[in-house]
This record gives C-alpha cells, sequence and structure tokens, in this order.
C-alpha cells in the first residue's frame, strides 16, 4: 500500500466509525424511561473502551503503512516472534475485558435479582406475528397454560378448568406499565425463539419456547396516550418479523387495572 492509500484509509475508518457512532447512538439509544440507567453506564464504558483501542488501532495502522511504504533497495525482514510484545497485547486486552466485565457483573445480578414484593405481572408471549399480552386479573394469579390446549382460538393455549385463568385479561400487542412501580414481565413463545424488546426501558429478553423467563423493571415516565412507545421483537423470526411490534403505554400506576380493562373492552 502506498502512502497516501495508507492515510486516507486510516482516515476514512476512523471518520467512518466516529460520524456513525454519533448518527447512530440516537435511534439506539432513546431516552431512557425506566430505572436500567445501569445499562446505559455499561454500554457507554464498554464503547469507550473499545472505541478508543479501534481508533489507536487505525491510526497506527495508517503510520505504519506510512513508515514502512515501498522504497527503492528496501528488503523486507522476518522473524518468529516476540514474545514481550505478545505478552503485552495478550495482558492489556485481558485487563481491558477484565473492566467490561466487573463493570457488568453487578449490573447483572441487580437486573437478574428478586423483584421488589409489591412489584406488577404480566405475561408477554410472543407468536408469529404478534405479542400476546395477559394480565392476572383480581386474583393477581396467571392461570395454567398448556401449549396443547393452544388454537386460533385460544391463542396462548389458557387452561379452561383452572380457575385463576377465569379473570386473566387478554391483549394483544398491547402492553400497560405502571408508572413508579416494578413490574415482572414473563416472557414466554409459542413458537420459535422471539425476543421482547423495549427500547426506551433498556429491556431485552429472548423469549424461548418451552421457557418462562422472567424481567422486571420500573418505568418512569407517564406515556401520553397518543403517543405510545414500541415493543419490538428483536430476533428474526420468520418472514413477518418486521411487523412483529406492539404499543407501550406507561399510566400512573393506580390506573393500571382501570386502563387495562378498557383496552381489553370490558
Ligand atoms: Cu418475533
Amino acid at each position: 500500500m502506498g502512502k497516501l492509500q495508507g492515510l486516507l484509509f486510516a482516515l476514512a475508518t476512523v471518520v467512518l466509525v466516529v460520524v456513525s457512532t454519533a448518527y447512530f447512538m440516537k435511534p439506539w439509544m432513546p431516552p431512557l424511561l425506566s430505572d436500567r440507567g445501569d445499562i446505559d453506564h455499561a454500554i457507554w464504558v464498554a464503547l469507550v473502551l473499545t472505541g478508543v483501542v479501534f481508533i489507536l488501532t487505525n491510526l497506527l495502522l495508517a503510520w505504519f503503512s506510512w513508515r514502512y511504504q515501498d522504497a527503492e533497495g528496501a528488503r523486507a525482514i522476518y522473524w518468529h516472534d516476540n514474545p514481550k510484545l505478545e505478552w503485552t497485547w495478550t495482558l492489556v486486552t485481558a485487563a481491558i475485558l477484565f473492566v467490561i466485565l466487573f463493570n457488568a457483573l453487578g449490573l447483572w445480578a441487580s437486573i437478574n435479582g428478586p423483584a421488589p414484593a409489591d412489584a406488577a405481572l404480566v405475561e408477554v408471549t410472543g407468536q408469529q406475528f404478534a405479542w400476546n399480552v395477559r394480565y392476572p386479573g383480581k386474583d393477581g394469579i396467571l392461570g395454567r397454560t398448556d401449549f396443547k390446549l393452544a388454537s386460533q382460538e385460544n391463542l396462548i393455549g389458557l387452561d379452561p378448568a383452572d380457575a385463576a385463568g377465569k379473570d386473566d385479561v387478554l391483549l394483544l400487542n398491547q402492553l400497560y406499565l405502571p408508572k413508579d412501580r416494578a413490574i415482572r414481565v414473563r416472557v414466554r413463545s409459542m413458537d420459535v425463539i422471539h425476543s421482547f424488546f423495549l427500547p426506551q426501558f433498556r429491556v431485552k429478553q429472548d423469549a424461548m419456547p418451552g421457557m418462562v423467563t422472567e424481567v422486571w423493571f420500573t418505568a418512569k415516565e407517564l406515556t401520553p396516550p397518543d403517543k405510545p412507545l414500541e415493543i419490538a421483537c428483536a430476533e428474526h423470526c420468520g418472514l413477518g418479523h418486521y411487523r412483529m411490534r406492539g404499543q407501550v403505554h406507561v399510566v400512573a400506576a393506580s390506573e393500571l387495572d382501570a386502563a387495562v380493562a378498557a383496552a381489553a373492552g370490558q
């Protein structure tokens, strides 16, 4: 590679990375509306650490291609190994990865720890290509389900023999969250792997067929009634993946039951 190409290559890479990061961070990280600020912190730590390394590497690449460019009479040299250099880059990389790991361990523990005792409960079941949302109703208990009972009339296989399921409230693609009250979300799938994603709340949980996974978080801002937020599917799950989206409404905690009942047409 010639002198000019080397410089242009490295500069273009650096500029592209910086500009695209600044440009895409906005849709990736919409304003935070939940108590999960630590996720943003972890993302920033990882981004800054890897970003600095990436930019330094590309500057080095530019310098090398300029410094050791082809020249009249220059001879290539070859050497077999350099243990000191190899140890250095291995240990430095390991140290950076440890910083990222330890930074995230506490976060992982807090996200996956037990939810507050007064948390509300909702179940979200992914299905090609929609989100079935179920609230437990007055008894606070979600009725039993069995995939063998699933049909066009009973999408998530609710068991009619279970009394706890009688007052369950089913919604399609509509999720209501209480403001300032923790909510436990039971995530399930009826068919393939989906991923329950609420970008503004920094919640992303795979929906695995045959498994019930629980996540919890607390919504911190009300959404205007005419401006609901999005539930996205973050796992490519089939031809209709792009239209597998729902709406999220954050309401006052005291109005949650009424809002859910109204949405169900009760
Ligand atoms: Cu999906």
